[in-house]
């Protein structure tokens, strides 16, 4: 794996370069590391300015503005439950970027923040063949209960079943899963917009939020496909999976800045425990480093 962003910045801020080639490289690293070029050109330029202005000299001091600058371009998302209604939590995104072990990670995480054992699991991808067996592991291994029908059935109909029993029973959150739909396909983003309509339509009261989950490792593409997500259903808030498996994780800030979508947490590898919730001066912290 390339090194990260980090260890790469304390290269650059070790050596012994011109002011002009610093900043140069600075801004390569910057686009690298996927915060997209408009962020970094402008956050170089101030920093180029402020360096002169205030004489910053030390690297540590050049790291903090750094991590100052880019600060403003990232945003967090708070997933707390509601307490006195159903939280209903819809997990999108392409093929493969961890929708349905993040649902898993999802479900130890509110169990130990307020759900207790009331989560129920929602298939909602009934098109991959493995994929309810794959989140009924998941639910045995939980010990919560997951709902599903037959490989091929309405997804649509699957969440409403999930919603209505989990009203009776009176759980506290669904977490759904849904088919990994390649972002260009019109089809796959209308049917989505059906399932969003069941929901919205079904439990107008519900704390319903549509989650979507972006790999860390897919680079400039995670801002495409956060555009269509948006645009098809409206997103609330990001998940960015695979962050422990990249060297560059700045992709968050192109979807903040161009969409104005939050992150809500953070997977950091393929067990249950490994989510963190968003903490933007934690996450600039380990992206920048303190050099
Ligand atoms: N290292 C690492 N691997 C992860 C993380 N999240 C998911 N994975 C792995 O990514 C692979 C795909 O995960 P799934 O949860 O099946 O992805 P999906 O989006 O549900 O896939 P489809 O249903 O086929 O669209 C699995 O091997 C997971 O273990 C993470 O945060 N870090
Ligand atoms: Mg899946």
């Amino acid at each position: 794996m390339p090194k990260r962003l980090s260890a790469r910045l304390k290269e650059l801020f070790g050596r012994k370069s011109g002011e002009g080639e610093f900043f140069e490289e600075l801004e390569d690293l910057l686009i690298e590391s996927d915060i997209g070029a408009t962020v970094a050109f402008e956050v170089v330029d101030e920093l180029r300015a402020e360096a002169r202005r205030a004489k910053l000299a030390s690297r540590e001091e050049l790291a903090a503005a750094l991590r100052e600058r880019l600060r403003p371009y990232l945003r967090s998302v708070e997933l707390s439950l509601a307490g006195d209604r159903l939280n209903i939590f819809l997990v999108l995104g392409v093929n493969g970027v961890g929708k349905t072990t993040t649902i898993a990670k999802l479900a130890q995480y509110y169990r130990e923040h307020g759900a207790g054992d009331g989560v129920a699991l929602a298939a909602g991808d009934t098109f991959r063949a493995a994929a309810v067996e794959q989140l009924t592991l998941h639910g045995q291994k939980l010990g919560m209960r997951v709902v599903s029908q037959a490989s091929g059935a309405d997804p649509g109909a699957v969440i409403y079943d999930t919603i209505e029993s989990a009203k009776t029973r009176g759980e506290r959150l669904v977490l759904a899963d849904t088919a990994g739909r390649m972002h260009t396909k019109a089809n796959l983003v209308a049917e989505l917009g059906k399932v969003d309509r069941i929901v919205r339509s079904r439990s107008p009261q519900s704390n319903y939020k549509k989650l979507l989950v972006i790999d860390a490792t897919t680079g400039q593409n995670g801002l495409r496909q956060a555009e269509t997500f948006h645009e098809a259903v409206g997103v609330d808030g990001v998940l960015l999976a695979k962050y422990d498996s990249t060297a560059r994780g700045g992709i968050l800030v192109p979807i903040a800045k161009n969409l104005g979508i939050g992150c809500a947490f953070l997977g950091t590898g393929e067990k249950l425990h490994d989510l963190q919730p968003f903490d933007p001066d934690r996450y600039l912290g380990e992206l920048v480093g303190g050099v």
